[in-house]
């Protein structure tokens, strides 16, 4: 079980996964449990020459044997690390509460989901055909679709679990090889999936785990000549980096950016449930989601009633470590903490302040990176908090007099990742679906985040490629194009 500490001296580094080996880099950091603030582990701080490693290794395994692999091997391995990630969920659960600081509860569904996409891609990697194409009796076509080779992924803080299955299952399970690179905030359950994936019998090589600070280990995976495909999800400002950097070995990438996702509601929504979502959405892992449904657009004839609603369940919500099961956890560091207030201070300018707005007063949260759930109102469109990622527990609520002006504020932000329409109006709801310019509308519900059959992805400046669903596996191959002339002629 490992403990948080301020006793650096006493913990063994946490190294990288290479070629199968724990590899020891020159150097290491620390990484901070963010709900006490104290250190939780030490971890290998890769830089270019490990991430070469990686990926020299990444390509010998895929040369060597796993690119011809059949699917139903493939299917098989990603199926027995399924078994071990459920194996472990426990170990994983607390693993991953430790290093983000999410309730406990969050972090078990966590473990089930990584597992999960494990189980699903060997489904899909068993029912990945190419096209049957021009049948004439001189000549055969079809496609192939194609592992790439070695796929880069650059993962963030938030859900390191969920997010390096999402992206490394159906890599894998498209036979292509990865080198994984988590974020310095929160790699731990990353570098655990390293040691379980050789467990449930990949090959050596076939995943490679090199943590490090974005502007080493992350800068020279996505400067890589050897990449043949790079997923990143981050910030925008580094996604526009990893693009740049990848488009000079004219490397295709795919971008998940986050978002500024509104809740869209008519007067005749369903208010239990909408409250009940619209508040989960906002505070699961204290805001730091890149769905967070941070906007809620609200119809002048229901403002008012929506908003007591609101700050109604915001002052009962329960702040604290998240071993201790809280209804809001610590965000994941100090300098998250300062850019959340940053945010908190600029709101107080143009908005509304209705409930939260600062630090938590209770001294038994200690040094934990904690701010209280926090909502504005009247929020003036373009200002910077209804269209920048807070990344935190702050929702904003502008209200609109018509479904016009609410797609128009819907859409006036930079961001296009996902929407809830609360509406019993199939028709409006209709409208909605095709005007709003998001990856994934949700008509009352939010998020369906377990699903792991759902493409997933933004528009505008949310990025673009899918993740999760079968359109996953369409980004991590390539398709081939092939001819025969079979005639006698
Ligand atoms: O993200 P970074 P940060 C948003 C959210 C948050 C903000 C800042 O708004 O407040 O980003 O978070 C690696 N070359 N999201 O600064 O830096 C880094 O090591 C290559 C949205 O933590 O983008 C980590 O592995 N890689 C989001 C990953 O990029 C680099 C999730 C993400 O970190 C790099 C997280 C570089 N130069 C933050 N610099 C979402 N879409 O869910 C950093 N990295």
């Amino acid at each position: 079980m490992t403990m948080t500490t301020n006793r650096t001296e006493r913990l063994p580094v946490r190294q990288a996964i290479i070629g199968g080996e724990h590899i020891e880099a020159s150097d290491s950091f620390d990484d901070l449990d963010p709900s006490t603030g104290l250190l939780c582990a030490r971890v290998a701080r890769c830089g270019t020459e490990e991430i070469d490693l990686a990926v020299t290794s990444a390509r010998s395994a895929f040369e060597s044997d796993w690119r011809r692999t059949s699917p139903a091997d493939r299917a098989n391995a990603c199926r027995r690390m399924a078994a071990v990630l459920r194996a472990h969920r426990g170990e994983l659960a607390e693993l991953e509460t430790l290093d983000t600081g999410k309730p406990i509860r969050q972090a078990y569904v966590d473990a089930d989901v990584a597992a999960r996409y494990f189980e699903f891609y060997a489904g899909c990697a068993e029912a990945l055909f190419g096209d049957t194409l021009l049948s004439t009796p001189d000549l055969f076509a079809y496609t192939l679709p194609e592992p790439h080779g070695v796929c880069g992924h650059i993962v963030p803080w938030n859900y390191p679990l969920q997010v390096s299955a999402r992206t490394i299952a159906p890599a894998l399970a498209a036979g292509n090889c990865c080198v994984l690179k988590p974020a310095e905030e929160a790699p731990l359950t990353a570098l655990r999936l390293g040691d379980l994936a050789l467990e449930a019998g990949f090959p050596p090589g076939v995943l490679n785990v090199v943590p490090g600070y974005g502007a080493e280990a992350g800068a020279a995976l996505s400067a890589h000549d050897g990449l043949d495909h790079l997923a990143f999800t981050g910030s925008r400002a580094v996604g526009e980096m990893v693009m740049t950097s990848a488009a000079k070995n004219i490397v295709p990438v795919t971008l998940e950016l986050g978002g500024k996702s509104p809740h869209i509601l008519f007067p005749d929504f369903e208010p239990e449930r909408a409250i009940q979502l619209i508040v989960a959405s906002i505070v699961e892992h204290a805001g730091q989601n890149c769905s967070a449904g941070s906007r809620v657009l609200v119809h002048e004839d229901i403002h008012d009633m929506v908003v007591a609603a609101l700050v109604e369940v915001f002052k009962m919500l329960r702040i604290g470590a998240g071993r201790t099961d809280p209804d809001v956890g610590p965000v994941i560091s100090a300098k998250q903490r300062s850019r959340v207030l940053d945010y908190i201070e600029r709101g107080r300018r143009d908005s509304r302040l209705v409930t939260g707005g600062g630090l938590p007063d209770d001294p038994e949260l200690g040094d934990g990176f904690f701010v209280q759930p926090t909502i504005f109102d009247d929020v003036p469109p373009g200002s910077d908090i209804s269209h920048e990622e807070i990344f935190g527990p702050v929702l904003c609520v502008t209200g609109f007099s018509d479904a016009d002006e609410a797609i128009a504020l819907a859409n006036g932000t930079p961001y296009g990742l996902s929407a809830g329409v609360w509406t019993q109006n199939v028709g409006l709801a209709q409208r909605l679906i095709r005007e709003l310019r998001v990856g994934q509308v949700f008509v009352n519900n939010y998020s369906a985040a377990g699903a792991v059959e759902l493409p997933f992805g933004g528009y505008k400046k949310s990025g673009f490629g899918r993740e999760k669903g079968f359109q996953a596996l369409r980004e991590y191959t390539r398709c081939k194009a092939v001819a025969i002339r079979v005639g006698s002629e």
